[in-house]
């Protein structure tokens, strides 16, 4: 008999581990286990996503006549980790081979690897063919480039897939990218759809019963039914986001008080978690656009993000083998309360940090542009950093969210993934939110006691990283407006930073 492991984000009816199982003869194994749900401290509705969508699955599975051993984490039989749960089947059972389907974190892979010498069984490991590129196929992409960037990767994934691409082969609208497109600031007008909600089974009470129980000390607000737990909810929310998708394009940079989700699709909890394809979600954009349903800056700035960031930050996940520690920048300040408490000051810091706290969410120009940014030009670790975003977001898993953290917003891998540092002052935050408005401080001040933190943290990055962003073209305005300062400037903006980083905890 063979034994099929499947993970917490392993719940496709596509998984290649069920492709290779036998349904009369072998046995699926499911468990939560403490090593999983406790690495990071997960933020609570991260856990209750992860535990009742395994739990849909497995009865899904047994449902359709597969033997499924599942192990809840309040049952008489919870182990540690996954390699107990295993050890705990094979003493059980008569087991030839261990099946799964690799890992999406180096962490566990690495585990997984050394457990047919540790069991002296052999365990196959079959390729995740979930994403639309393999990691081969990356690497082959990667292979002599100097500098590895997601436009082109982009493009010649476009081509690949099909995507949004004419029959002679050429971007529809003529033109690969609608990014100029997607800035607009929202004031409130068109109103953006409300949430896609579902009504919560006994499946989902018990699991967030349980997750009170036994996560009271946990982080984060718990509410049934905000995100897909099952593949049929998670198809409903699928043709929710692309029935409300005609704005994304215009407003995927926009941010506002008390709007957490604006006009974002809320589908990468459900993708991350295998509940969807990334290619069936593009194809129903696609086929929206080719209805005419939505229009193009919106279809092609979604499909960018799904089969342009996504699968190039898994590729590089892997290939510059971002899982372990990285800080070029040489950052080490601590990371301040509020990141928890979102107690400060500073609204927008406050808005995201709220609402990540009640739904496990914030959207990418929130993560990119306020607490990552935040991160950057305060000097916090990265490692400390990409802890707190591993843990928070429902759609954190390591292989998507350390590419974003260490790559994107700060920097911390030496610019292998960015060009230019996602540096910016609090004069970028005004412009695409109403945040600034009600705000303590105020953002058209660099100096003084309610100078935007923002101003002076951004000119003192700019600063103290001379040596090392000075020469980099792409950064050549924002030295030429340094330069244009007199010294006595240069040396207050100087000051105002030092005094900032000296008083991060109570900004
Ligand atoms: P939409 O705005 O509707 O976008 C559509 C889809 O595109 C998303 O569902 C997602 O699957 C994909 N996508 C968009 N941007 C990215 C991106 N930069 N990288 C990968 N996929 C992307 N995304 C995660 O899924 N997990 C993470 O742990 C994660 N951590 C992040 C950390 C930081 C510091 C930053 C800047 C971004 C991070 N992102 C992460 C990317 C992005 O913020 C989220 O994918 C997005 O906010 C999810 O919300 P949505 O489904 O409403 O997305
Ligand atoms: C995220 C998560 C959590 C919280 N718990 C479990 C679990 O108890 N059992 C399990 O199989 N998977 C869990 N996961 C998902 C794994 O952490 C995920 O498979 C790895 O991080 C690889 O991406
Ligand atoms: Fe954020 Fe500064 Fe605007 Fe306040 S003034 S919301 S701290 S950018």
């Amino acid at each position: 008999m063979q034994l099929g492991l499947i993970l917490g984000d392993q719940l496709s009816r596509t998984l290649p581990t069920l492709r290779r199982l036998n349904r009369d003869r072998d046995l699926i194994v499911m468990a939560e286990v403490w090593a999983e749900a406790r690495y990071v401290p997960h933020h609570r509705q991260k856990l209750f996503n992860c535990f009742s969508a395994m739990r849909h699955f497995a009865e899904t599975l047994a449902s359709a006549g597969w033997r499924v051993q599942y192990f809840p984490l309040d049952g008489a039989t919870a182990h540690g980790s996954l390699r107990e749960a295993v050890e705990a089947v094979i003493t059980e059972h008569r087991i030839d081979r261990i099946v799964v389907t690799e890992p999406g974190e180096h962490r566990l892979l690495t585990d997984v690897a050394s457990w047919e010498a540790h069991f002296g069984c052999p365990v196959e490991v079959l390729e995740d063919t979930r994403y639309l590129i393999s990691l081969t196929d990356f690497a082959a992409w990667a292979d002599g480039r100097n500098a590895l960037r997601m436009e082109y990767f982009y493009r010649w994934m476009r081509q690949r897939t099909g995507l949004l691409m004419t029959e002679d082969n050429q971007p529809e609208g003529d033109q690969w990218n609608f990014d100029a497109d997607n800035r607009r600031a929202w004031r409130g007008d068109p109103a953006p759809p409300a949430p896609l909600l579902f009504e919560p089974d006994s499946i989902d009470q018990s699991v967030a019963a349980m997750i009170d129980d036994r996560f009271s000390d946990g982080w984060g607000e718990v509410q049934p039914g905000l995100w897909p737990v099952t593949r049929s909810q998670a198809e409903s929310a699928l043709t929710h986001a692309v029935r409300h998708l005609a704005h994304f394009g215009d407003f995927q940079d926009a941010m506002a008080n008390d709007q957490p989700w604006l006009f974002h699709s809320r589908l990468s909890s459900a993708l991350n978690q295998g509940l969807l394809s990334p290619l069936e979600v593009c194809e129903a954009v696609a086929d929206a656009y080719y209805r005419e349903h939505i229009p193009l800056n919106a279809a092609e700035g979604f499909i960018r993000q799904i089969i342009g960031w996504r699968e190039f930050v898994r590729g590089l996940y892997w290939c510059l083998r971002l899982y372990e520690p990285q800080n070029s920048l040489d950052h080490h300040q601590t990371l301040p309360h509020y990141f928890w408490t979102a107690d400060t000051r500073m609204n927008c810091v406050h808005q995201a940090v709220s609402q990540t706290r009640a739904y496990g969410y914030a959207h990418h120009i929130q993560r990119l542009m306020v607490t990552g940014n935040f991160a950057l030009i305060a000097g916090l670790a990265p490692e400390a950093v990409s802890e707190w975003y591993l843990s928070v977001y429902v759609d954190a898993y390591q292989w998507v969210e350390r590419p974003n953290t260490l790559g994107m917003a700060l920097h911390a891998d030496g610019g292998r993934m960015t060009s230019k540092p996602y540096a910016a002052s609090g004069q970028y935050i005004n412009r695409q939110s109403d945040y600034c408005k009600t705000c303590w401080y105020k953002v058209k001040d660099t100096t003084g006691p309610r100078a935007c933190p923002f101003n002076g943290l951004y000119w003192h990055f700019l600063m103290r990283h001379q040596d090392r962003f000075r020469s980099n073209g792409r950064m050549g305005l924002m030295y030429r407006n340094l330069d244009k300062k007199s010294e006595a400037e240069r040396d207050a903006l100087w000051q105002q930073g030092e005094q900032l980083i000296a008083r991060l905890t109570s900004l």
